[in-house]
């Protein structure tokens, strides 16, 4: 699902279902965006489906200051094997808006992890990770939810489970929405590990960086654009 006001995205949706749960989801689905003047459903019929036992594990911290909160993301990625000054390249992305023309991508930046270069084959679209969902998400939702948590932790959890699974070595998020500022490191080593402040109150920009290794970049494509991917549950 896809939803926009004015012509500006407003909200997002993906499911992984059976097909008797179909009717369902599309109600769900279509109450998500509070405010929309275009809404678009497209339905895929979908083959082999991998199943994933354990998403991330998820951790939280908080910061007096933005700076802080960078400088802790900043370590984070240094001690998962992100040089430094990829890093900061990275961190200066986010900040000004991801795409060259301006303004923040509905995609994810691929960044070589040696050199910084961008490696996505369009930079003003990205590259977006689909087709990732969990087997009973009102389960997850439930127990994310105890925690304090919303479904943009649900969400975002399920896309960087599914990055770290097709081989992302590192990736670095925070919300393009102005009123949203918590954001994430997640890797194989520490997790999902998410983060406030990323940005100040406000601040429009966002958006994915995806720390990788430039070997196989179509093979990552392939995978994060094109497989399938259940995610069974949180880990215990
Ligand atoms: C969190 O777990 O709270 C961080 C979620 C970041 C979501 C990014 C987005 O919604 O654009
Ligand atoms: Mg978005
Ligand atoms: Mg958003």
């Amino acid at each position: 699902m896809r939803a926009s006001l004015k012509g500006k995205h407003v909200s997002g949706g993906e499911r992984i279902i059976t097909e008797e749960a179909i009717p369902e989801a599309l109600c769900e689905l279509l109450k998500r965006p509070r405010e929309h003047d275009f809404l678009k459903l497209t339905l895929e019929r979908i083959g082999e489906v991998e199943v994933l036992e354990y998403s991330l594990a998820v951790s939280s911290f908080e910061f007096a200051s933005v700076e802080e909160a960078r400088k802790f993301a900043l370590e984070k990625l240094v001690e998962i094997g992100v040089p430094e000054s990829t890093v900061r390249r990275g961190i200066q992305l986010l900040s000004e808006g991801p795409n060259p023309r301006g303004g923040n991508t509905r995609g994810a930046v691929l960044m070589d992890i040696e050199t910084g270069e961008r490696l996505e084959p369009d930079p003003e679209r990205g590259v977006r990770t689909v087709r990732v969902d969990w087997r009973d998400r009102f389960k997850v939702m439930e127990h994310l939810r105890r925690q304090g948590f919303t479904e943009r932790t649900l969400d975002a959890l399920a896309i960087a489970t599914k990055n770290v699974y097709c081989g992302v070595v590192a990736e670095l998020c925070w919300s393009d929405d102005p009123d949203y500022i918590t954001g994430y490191v997640a890797s194989s080593k520490y997790g999902y590990v998410r983060i406030t402040p990323l940005k100040e109150e406000g601040d429009p920009f966002g958006g994915r960086i995806y720390f990788i290794r430039r070997e196989g970049v179509g093979d990552l494509i392939r995978c994060l654009e094109g497989k399938p991917l259940l995610i069974d549950c949180l880990p215990p």
